[in-house]
């Protein structure tokens, strides 16, 4: 057992036994498929096509005769069409952008937004939260659901809440140290600045800050990132994830063990399907995470595809929840980037640039093709020392960054060291690739 100290916000669902979880799962999922079929169009005429009946659908083990939802089904039954409860009903919109224009929307009842709240409640307390915390949301407060939910979340725990939003870093770190917050939640990639610019700033986190932990996601990361995290700002970083279609962030989350990520289950299924076949994968094994709404009234989602790639384990935990947890996100069927056909996910390349000394890890991948063979090209920033530094050593650690991206990746590729603060910050997601493939 772990010698930490492990809070959780309500027992009775975190740590309740597997049998019994999977009763409820299975009756909240009879019952949401119901609703489904009798309030949404698309759901209906779907089941009929695949030969499923409400009826059919009575324990667990029967979702996988149900058919999957996509993010093109939203935007084909954008904004309302996918709508399982009156207008009159839906309390919020929440939005992500796509990839093409318009946004994907999601509606929320007051039982929605009470649900989400919660589950970000059970997030905030597994980082250490409690009403006696400053919570500082760092994340945007708008159509995208991070700062809304960190807020929720933070304002049910009776926590206080700075609700920030995101950007302006030096007044976020002088209400930071002014306001004494305990609690961070932003992108992994923002807090890594943040916890830059307060040691460009002079600031000691130990002696100027009250900062204990933060709660960082919406964006791959890596563990690599994670001790920088740490050790620049001097906390515990957990991960956070969630999705609009599904929740907002608090569908799954670290524990102080950050051993992967506990999914609410008492609210949502989770499956791991092979992307190409659509078949269930066995815990342990990487493939795509779906996630079926077994609470939602408002847009609830039937095996909801998110693309995301990592694994299950139902392992137990030394904090004692028996929730079943996600591994990191190592990327997406949808960007992972295929380079003369070798599989790359953008976080494989982060990992050798954060352990490498002489860059920070601010990076750009552009990938592109010449003479009909794919090109990557890896822009990254030197260190401020480093950018003083002999010419020769400046080249031995562009070989190095060089060779380790081989022997990671399988790939060679170019790697670029580009002048300090050149590459450009941001305070939400980061945008970490620019594939020129598609505008020849
Ligand atoms: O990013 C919700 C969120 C806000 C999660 C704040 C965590 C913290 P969307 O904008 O709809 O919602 O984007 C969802 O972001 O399918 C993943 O690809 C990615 N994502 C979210 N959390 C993580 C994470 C919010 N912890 C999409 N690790 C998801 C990796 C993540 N990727």
């Amino acid at each position: 057992m772990s010698q930490r100290e492990h809070r959780i916000f309500n027992p009775a669902m975190e740590c309740i036994s597997r049998d019994e979880l999977h009763k409820i799962q299975g009756e909240r999922l009879a019952a949401t498929v119901k609703r489904e079929y009798e309030n949404v169009p698309v759901y209906r005429e779907r089941m009929d096509a695949a030969g499923v009946k409400p009826e059919d659908i009575r324990s667990l083990e029967d979702l996988k005769y149900l058919p999957f939802m996509e993010k093109t089904d939203l935007r084909d039954y954008y904004p309302f069409g996918l709508l399982a409860s009156p207008k009159k009903d839906i309390v919020r919109i929440h939005g992500s952008s796509g990839t093409t224009g318009k946004p994907i929307v999601s509606g929320y009842t007051r039982n929605d937004v009470d649900v989400w709240s919660e589950m970000m409640a059970r997030t905030l307390t597994a980082a250490g939260a409690t009403s006696e915390d400053i919570v500082q949301v760092t994340y945007g407060l708008g159509l995208f659901t991070g700062g809304f939910g960190a807020y929720q979340g933070a304002d049910k725990l009776g926590a206080m809440v700075i609700p920030m939003s995101s950007g302006n870093t030096q007044r976020q770190i002088m209400m930071m140290k002014d306001l004494g917050a305990t609690i961070l939640c932003c992108t992994p990639s923002y807090a890594s600045y943040l916890g830059e610019t307060v040691r460009e700033m002079g600031i000691d986190p130990k002696k100027d800050l009250k900062l204990k932990a933060g709660c960082f996601g919406a964006e791959p990361w890596t563990e690599e990132m994670r001790q920088r995290i740490e050790q620049l700002l001097e906390i515990d970083a957990c991960d956070i994830y969630g999705l609009t279609e599904i929740a907002g962030p608090g569908v799954a989350f670290e524990c102080l063990e950050k051993n992967g990520m506990h999914i609410n289950e008492d609210h949502v299924i989770a499956e791991i399907i092979d992307p190409t076949t659509g078949e269930q994968l066995p815990y342990g094994r990487h493939g795509e995470l779906v996630f079926t709404t077994i609470t939602k009234t408002g847009m609830p989602m039937m095996r909801y595809r998110t693309h995301d790639i990592c694994t299950l384990t139902a392992d137990k935990c030394a904090c004692g929840r028996t929730l079943a947890r996600m591994g990191r996100i190592v990327g997406r069927t949808d960007d992972m980037l295929v380079i003369r056909g070798v599989n790359v996910f953008p976080s494989q390349i982060e990992s050798v640039l954060v352990g490498a000394d002489g860059v920070a890890p601010h990076y750009m991948l552009i990938v592109d093709r010449v003479n009909s063979s794919d090109t990557l090209e890896v822009q990254v920033e030197m260190t401020e020392d480093m950018f003083g530094d002999t010419v020769s050593h400046i080249e031995n650690v562009r070989k190095y960054i060089t060779a380790q991206i081989k022997s990671v990746v399988g790939i060679a590729s170019k790697v670029s060291l580009v002048a300090p603060k050149s590459i450009p910050r941001s305070e939400g997601k980061a945008k970490r690739v620019i594939d020129k493939r598609n505008l020849h």
